[in-house]
């Protein structure tokens, strides 16, 4: 199957081919280096426009990087950031609770605790950009599984990544107000236990070869275990959202559904998304994980589930909980 992406989506205002900033671009020539001043100066006001409360909120989850942080938190608000799918669930009725699958992955916080170490770096545990490649085979050969990041342009991939890789902050990694920042597949090692991809995204501004990059990676990838697609939890599932979910569905991969940005939608507005989709899954898939995995990479909610479970299906850590 092909990607068919609606005319004037898939592709729109990439033609004008621009280098891969990659994650750690630098400018380099006279005319980059000129580029480059206006785009700062413009970043400094953005970050100047950022509201207060934003600023304050990422101030206050900045200390949640570490599970141990998040451990003395009081009960309550640990169970929120850690489980937020068990906070959406005490909000309804005994009966409709069943409609929520909490429980599938359920880790001890052991389990969690466990799993920080594979994503935290150390002189034995290496966490490094590899390298990007815009076709398959140039993708780096290696023996280890790997796990990809798929998703709309914009849906919030790349500000995942840094997310899960907070524990390692030397590692760079690019994100961007403007949709179809990431243009090629970049590839981050974890140590000796598996890879991870930031997909370029699909939709506005995808890059004019995105179809036949992802779609071949996806298609023959032999180390690849898992593909994470990710979907916006404040706008739910959207047209090129079912397509991707179609191609996952008929190359028969085993795929998660992510949903992304949970910081920004009220509890009522959340739920009834999470509900939705949740009802999507269960009647129109086969290969999707049936239990959704809600994050925010501002708040850090869901960030140290998802890296249980990651740690989990790469065979790097034995939990019970699934
Ligand atoms: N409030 C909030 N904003 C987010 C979150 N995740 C990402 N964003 C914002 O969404 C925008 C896009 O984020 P990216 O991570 O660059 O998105 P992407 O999916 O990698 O985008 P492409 O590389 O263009 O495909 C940025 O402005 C991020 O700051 C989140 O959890 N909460
Ligand atoms: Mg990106």
């Amino acid at each position: 199957m092909r990607l068919q992406f609606p005319s004037g989506v898939a592709g729109a205002g990439s033609r004008t081919r621009r280098p891969d900033p990659g994650p750690v671009a630098q400018p380099r020539g006279f005319l980059e280096k000129k580029m480059a001043i206006p785009r700062l100066r413009h970043a400094v006001r953005t970050l100047f426009e950022v509201p207060a409360a934003l600023q304050r909120l990422s101030r206050a989850c900045s200390t949640f990087h570490a599970f141990t942080d998040v451990l003395r938190l009081p009960k309550r608000q640990m169970t929120k950031l850690v489980f937020p799918l068990r906070e959406l669930e005490r909000q309804l009725t005994p009966d409709s609770r069943l409609d929520l699958h909490v429980k599938i992955f359920d880790p001890s916080l052991e389990d969690i605790s466990k799993a920080e170490a594979v994503f935290t770096a150390t002189s034995r545990n290496r966490i490094s950009y590899l390298s990007s490649a815009v076709r398959l085979d140039h993708a780096p050969d290696l023996p280890s599984p790997e796990v990809c990041f798929i998703g709309r342009s914009n849906v919030g991939k790349s500000s995942l990544i840094k997310a899960l890789f907070s524990l390692a902050p030397e590692v760079e990694v690019r994100v961007s107000k403007k949709p179809g920042h990431t243009k090629k597949m970049n590839f981050f090692k974890v140590g000796k236990y598996f890879t991870l991809v930031d997909m370029p995204g699909y939709g506005y501004r995808a890059p004019e070869d995105f179809v036949d990059m992802v779609e071949t990676y996806l298609k023959e990838r032999r180390n690849l275990m898992r593909t994470f697609l990710l979907v916006d939890s404040v706008v739910g599932i959207q047209k090129t959202d079912s397509i991707a979910i179609e191609m996952c569905e008929e190359f028969a991969l085993p795929y998660v559904m992510v949903l992304t940005k949970i910081d920004k939608s009220s509890k009522g507005h959340l739920l009834k998304q999470v509900l939705q989709i949740q009802k999507f899954v269960d009647r129109e898939t086969q290969g999707c994980f049936p239990q959704l995995f809600p994050v925010s990479s501002v708040t850090y909610s869901g960030i140290h589930l998802l890296r249980c479970f990651i740690a989990n299906i790469t065979g790097n850590l034995k939990t019970d909980g699934l």
